[in-house]
């Protein structure tokens, strides 16, 4: 029997680094709006939500650093939303920065149709540094700023079918994929910030919006499972974020994707039943994994990669 589902990614353009909660939460409002007026029964937002990016920044204030974060959720400003969500009867997506107790985690929270938690995720990958490096033209401090996640990836039964979810950087590792897919995930929501610009592989910066459908389409496709994915896009205080907010289906192929890098609603019609098609075929895990050979992916620290290749550079050969 077919589980069909309007969902949509709310994509949000830059939000200034002087902009307030609630103008942030009334343009997701806005955008929560039109969702539901092209049928949406959930609505992904970007990863933390709420204001500016602010791991591009060295920000040496604890007390400015710590008015990017949230105590409590829903609080007075974002409470809003889930007014309006729950009038709607539409279930949403949210990322923030989290503090609890002396912690401090990039967050994402699912809420159902009912105002309910359904689902929370705390991100595992942090890219970027800890320290200062003012050669850069922005900072990406993510590693500085926030403490790992602590909850795995958690996938759960909602909207009658089985969502799970990650954080930005999250998407380009195989590891999340198949972690989420071994648990039946039929849907992966997420948001991103991705700079147009690594400072570090300028010469990578042609491909940022490749290697996001890349990955997206990859984790897909690989597990049998439906991804929507909002980006924070834009021109944000200097930092040019790419956008490509998508729907992505179990085939891998993209169904709707944003035309901006501003405030849009991405949507598209999706049935939870077709991730069969792959799951039950090409990866049919039952079936075809080799799981007793894959120990090395868990198994301790990496191999060396770029010693060996400056040892081979830098090395006479025989030395
Ligand atoms: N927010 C976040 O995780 N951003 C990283 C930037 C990595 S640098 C290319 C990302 O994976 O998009």
């Amino acid at each position: 029997m077919p589980r069909p589902l309007t969902v949509a990614a709310a994509q949000l353009g830059p939000i200034a680094r002087d902009e307030p909660r609630a103008s942030a939460v009334a343009r997701m409002v806005a955008l929560m709006e039109k969702a539901h007026a092209r049928g949406a029964g959930l609505v992904v937002f970007p990863e933390a939500a709420l204001t500016a990016f602010f791991p591009h920044w060295w920000i040496d204030d604890p007390a400015e650093l710590e008015s990017h974060f949230e105590r409590a959720m829903p609080s007075k400003d974002t409470a809003p939303l889930f007014t309006r969500a729950r009038e709607l009867g539409v279930a949403f997506h949210l990322g923030y920065s989290e503090i609890d107790g002396d912690k401090r985690f990039n967050t994402a929270i699912l809420v159902g149709a009912d105002g309910m938690l359904l689902s929370k995720y705390r991100k595992v990958h942090l890219p970027g540094h800890r320290e200062h490096e003012p050669w850069r033209p922005f900072q990406n401090l993510e590693k500085r700023y926030f403490d790992r996640g602590d909850l795995g990836w958690p996938v759960v039964g909602a909207l009658a079918g089985r969502v799970g979810m990650c954080i930005c950087n999250d998407r380009r590792w195989p590891e999340v994929w198949r972690i989420l897919g071994l648990q039946n995930a039929e849907l992966v929501v997420l948001g991103y910030n991705t700079p147009q610009n690594d400072p570090r592989a300028p010469e990578l910066d042609h491909l940022q919006d490749f290697h996001n459908h890349l990955s997206l389409q990859a984790g897909a496709y690989q597990n049998g499972t439906y991804v929507v994915a909002a980006a924070k896009a834009g021109l944000e205080e200097g930092c040019e974020m790419i956008g490509g907010s998508c729907v992505v289906a179990p085939t891998g192929e993209i169904l709707a994707v944003s035309a901006t890098r501003g405030d849009e609603v991405v949507a598209a019609d999706i049935d939870f039943d077709r991730c069969a098609e792959i799951r039950r075929n090409i990866f049919n895990f039952a079936e075809h994994r080799q799981p007793d050979l894959y120990g090395p992916i868990a198994a301790g620290a990496p191999a060396p990669r770029l010693s060996a290749i400056e040892m081979t550079e830098s090395e006479p050969a025989g030395g």
